[in-house]
């Protein structure tokens, strides 16, 4: 894998991502670090880690009840059309009227750890709901939210139920964090100049992703966490919905985005930097 990023100062990035010795990163006689430390070595190491959270577990019902709702009234905010790989709707920003998924974003355990990792910090500023699969092929979330300095992005993937194996469960490249990140330039691409050349690069960007994949013969995991678990992914780790095996399961969960304090945020679908084009993104921190 390369590590070599063209477009990037080194030392701006997450220490995390750079640095090879855990110690170098965290600092384990601190409390906090020292009650996560084996979620911290693991996404040190793999570019993923699940977390156990303490929740009551009523707050499920009521989100899944909640968004059920939205949904059978027919009238919910979802992702654009071309972002959709199957029926199943991708609900997006509930949180708004939704408080229970405010306190999952916001949860205590999420924040202090993604705190002890980036070491600014963590603001959630987008939501999506799934009741079933996306089957969205394999992607780096850094591909729709970008950051300078550059990889300051965290996905956060809770479990609203158990997780069956036959749902189309998360799948994931460990380590593929390491990646070098894509850009326009690599791609030889240009700034789309509407949503048909944007799905046209997208499209392009996920058979590049599929060689990327073959080429250095990377193994994917499927994730099955259960209810009151969270799936915690870095920047540019290569996750999507894998396909669904059997149609009548749900797979209810919710997906957070995280950027951090102290950095601009930019669309990098939009942003050409050899150009000097950068498509600032402006983002609401998701609270009450
Ligand atoms: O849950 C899924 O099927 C895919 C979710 C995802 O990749 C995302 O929302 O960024
Ligand atoms: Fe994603």
């Amino acid at each position: 894998m390369n590590f070599k990023d063209p477009n990037q100062d080194l030392h701006d990035l997450p220490k995390f991502e750079t640095s090879f010795e855990t110690s170098k990163v965290y600092n384990f006689d601190d409390p906090v670090e020292k009650k996560f430390s084996k979620e911290l070595k693991q996404i040190h190491a793999d570019g993923y880690a699940i977390l156990d959270l303490n929740q009551p577990d009523e707050i499920y019902e009521t989100i899944n009840n909640k968004i059920d709702n939205k949904i059978f009234e027919g009238n919910p905010k979802l992702n654009p059309k071309y972002y959709h790989y199957n029926e199943n709707p991708r609900v997006i920003e509930a949180w708004r009227d939704i408080k229970e998924i405010v306190d999952l974003a916001r949860d205590i355990d999420v924040l202090d750890f993604l705190e002890c990792v980036y070491k600014k910090r963590p603001i959630p500023f987008s939501t999506i709901n799934f009741i079933k699969s996306s089957e969205q092929p394999l992607h780096s979330d850094y591909m729709h939210f970008s950051s300078k300095p550059e990889r300051y992005l965290t996905g956060v993937w809770f479990a609203l139920e158990d997780i069956d194996i036959n749902s189309g469960p998360l799948q994931i490249i460990p380590k593929s964090h390491k990646l070098s990140i894509t850009t326009l330039e690599e791609l030889s691409q240009d700034i789309p100049k509407n949503t048909k050349q944007l799905k046209e690069n997208y499209t392009e960007y996920e058979e590049h992703v599929k060689k990327v994949v073959k080429h250095n013969n990377l193994d994917s995991k499927k994730i099955t966490i259960k209810k009151n678990q969270c799936l915690i992914w870095t920047a540019n780790l290569l996750h999507g919905g894998s396909p669904i095996n059997d149609e009548t399961l749900t797979r209810k969960s919710l997906v957070v985005h995280y950027h951090y304090e102290n950095c601009s945020y930019y669309n990098p679908g939009f942003s050409k930097f050899s150009e000097d084009i950068m498509a600032v993104r402006k983002i609401e921190e998701i609270t009450y």
